[in-house]
């Protein structure tokens, strides 16, 4: 289905109304089934209707509730002031003023709703689709996508698996665990001189996968992997696994999973007087394992997808823009999401249409200055050039310590 048109009536002679006005209900009905497109349409005596505006609607679909609704609202608030800012831009497609709308819907981290919102949002006819926030969702709900011919624009999900896939219709416009976890586990072995690595992940899509390319790259740099451990995604109690690695006498524990477990895990280690220098992967160097992990958390690392906002050109100025309109602070990939609905809406104008059959061939060759960097994809539809940068929690508060790629 297209994108919603609604022909508006411009200037036109005063003694022709009454034929423009059934004229102007023809056109409507026409651009609403996605027959007229919204052209100029053309009277015999030289008057003219101007298109009206195009309403194109942008899917958004994360976890919204449950555990992991920081994220998703996070990244929902980016979405949204992307298209805040395009309708005050008045930008048009083609010969019309797009007005951007959200439909979001809530994948609660579950695979199965994961499917279920992809099916409801190509039913619906979105133009496009920025989601979803878990690898888990991600992975499945993208073959929906594939088959609708609808663009997934991906700002979170990170299993290398997603573009792997050799979808048309997928792009993540951040980078992937293949390479976060891989500099993370030659960083461990190269630089902190790890000599007995233990890991633990979450059994997620994305836990397990950056876990396992964390234990890859070590044995590759020569490393010693003295325990893999994993937690369900549910579990807070490590006890078991922490037991193991206290035993097998680790100084460095990688953990493949999110903040609050994460934060879960450096207390329980506190409690047992760990010294293991506990390092996340993506997902973790955020204010809310500060919050939850309290003292535990000090001395923390954890290597994150992407640049320091901060220092990034227009990364405070997003920041600020951000607090002013959500009265809250970026929590973590909400610039993510603003990139990906840029580079949607982008590859929109410069196509001159909403339809994504026209759009997608653009979107594969974009090339913008988004407020996390440069974004452009690879012929698989991943970022080229991903970042990643390590931080450190130091007096309460994430500090970047040392950035790579990109
Ligand atoms: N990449 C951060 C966490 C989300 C996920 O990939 O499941």
């Amino acid at each position: 289905m297209s994108p919603r048109h609604t022909p508006r009536l411009a200037a036109v002679a005063r003694p022709r109304r009454a034929v423009l006005r059934t004229l102007a209900r023809l056109a409507l009905a026409g651009t609403v089934a996605g027959v007229c497109g919204g052209a100029l349409l053309a009277l015999p005596d030289g008057a003219a209707y101007a298109a009206g505006p195009l309403t194109v609607r942008i899917g958004f679909v994360a976890a919204i509730s449950g555990d992991y609704a920081n994220y998703g609202r996070d990244l929902q608030n980016g979405v949204q002031l992307a298209l805040d800012e395009a309708n005050a831009q008045g930008l048009r497609i083609g010969d019309q003023v797009a007005h951007f709308e959200l439909v979001a819907l809530d994948d609660r981290a579950d695979p199965r709703l994961g499917v279920q919102s992809a099916a409801q949002l190509a039913n619906q006819g979105v133009a496009a689709v920025i989601g979803h926030f878990n690898s888990g969702t991600a992975i499945p709900a993208s073959r929906i996508y594939e088959s609708a011919g609808i663009p997934m624009l991906d700002p979170a999900a990170t299993n290398p698996v997603i573009t792997a896939q050799g979808f048309a219709n997928t792009f993540t416009v951040i980078s992937n665990d293949a390479q976060n976890a891989g500099i993370a586990g030659a960083w461990a072995i190269d630089v902190m001189k790890a000599k007995r690595v233990a890991i633990i992940d979450d059994r997620s899509a994305f836990g397990q996968g950056e876990a396992d390319v964390f234990e890859r790259t070590v044995k590759e740099h020569g490393g010693n992997v003295v325990a893999r451990e994993f937690a369900a995604m549910e579990s807070d109690d490590f006890g078991p696994q922490l037991s193991k690695i206290k035993a097998a006498d680790a100084d460095l524990l990688y953990f493949g999973g999110l903040a609050h477990q994460a934060a879960s895990l450096v207390k329980q280690m506190k409690a047992r007087s760990m010294n293991t220098q506990f390092v996340g992967g993506g997902g973790v160097a955020n204010p809310d394992f500060v919050q939850l992990a309290g003292a535990a958390g000090e001395g923390a690392m954890a290597w994150e997808y992407g640049r320091p906002l901060a220092q990034l050109p227009d990364g405070p100025r997003f920041a600020q823009k951000y607090r002013s309109r959500f009265g809250a602070d970026v929590l973590a990939y909400a610039p993510f999401g603003y990139d990906a609905a840029w580079a949607a809406i982008h590859a929109m104008v410069a196509a001159k249409s909403a339809k994504p059959d026209v759009y997608r061939p653009v979107l594969g060759t974009l090339a913008f200055d988004g407020v996390t960097g440069r974004i452009a994809f690879d012929e698989h539809g991943a970022l080229k050039n991903g970042a990643s940068t390590l931080y450190q929690v130091k007096q309460g508060v994430w500090v970047s310590v040392m950035t790579r790629g990109g």
